[in-house]
């Protein structure tokens, strides 16, 4: 799989997102499907290019592959969101919410170093829940669980010998239309 995620990053390479107020995102970003993540100083939206003009690669059969596994009555996913945390790179407390259909799951896979994940409540407040994600770690947002807040505190650097460097990639699998 880490293999097929370095190809996706040939050919979208990563992105170094910024909010619409021109603030640096820590995470890294790129897709692969019919659609992809955008984050840049227009907003956050689905979009069918790379930011340089070109389509996203296709999801590569071993992600579809744990879509099927763990949710095999959804339908596929259009979306492969390819998440890259450096040592000092966080993820804020958000939904996903820009989907149209939030009774399609939303999957997620980690690989390399720990990460510590944290779910809240659909509203926003409210206690906080902490789990680590380890490589290999499936996270199914479903049901009740789908519009849950969610975010990442942190990672710890060196705690996986899966990457030949030190950070996390986090794959999300998403329907969008
Ligand atoms: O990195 C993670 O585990 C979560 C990523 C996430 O929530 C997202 O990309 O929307
Ligand atoms: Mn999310």
């Amino acid at each position: 799989m880490v293999v097929d995620v370095r190809a996706i990053a040939r050919a979208a390479p990563l992105v170094a997102p910024v909010t619409r107020r021109g603030k640096p995102l820590s995470v890294r970003m790129t897709s692969a499907g019919a659609l992809g993540w955008i984050t840049d100083q227009r907003g956050y939206r689905y979009g069918p290019e790379h930011p340089k003009g070109v389509p996203w690669p296709p999801i590569p059969a071993s992600i579809l592959a744990v879509w099927q596994a763990v949710v095999p009555d959804a339908r596929p996913p259009e979306s492969c969101l390819v998440n890259w945390y450096g040592p000092g790179a966080r993820m804020g407390l958000h939904q996903d919410r820009d989907e149209a259909d939030f009774a399609q799951p939303v999957v997620s896979i980690s690989l390399g170093d720990d990460a510590l994940f944290r779910i809240g409540n659909r509203d926003k407040g409210g206690s906080t829940q902490s789990l680590w994600l380890r490589s290999g770690d499936v996270v199914v947002m479903a049901g009740e669980a789908r519009l849950r807040h969610h975010g990442v505190d942190r990672i710890v650097p060196g705690t996986s010998t899966l990457l030949d460097a030190p950070g996390r990639i986090n794959l999300t699998l998403r329907v969008v239309t």
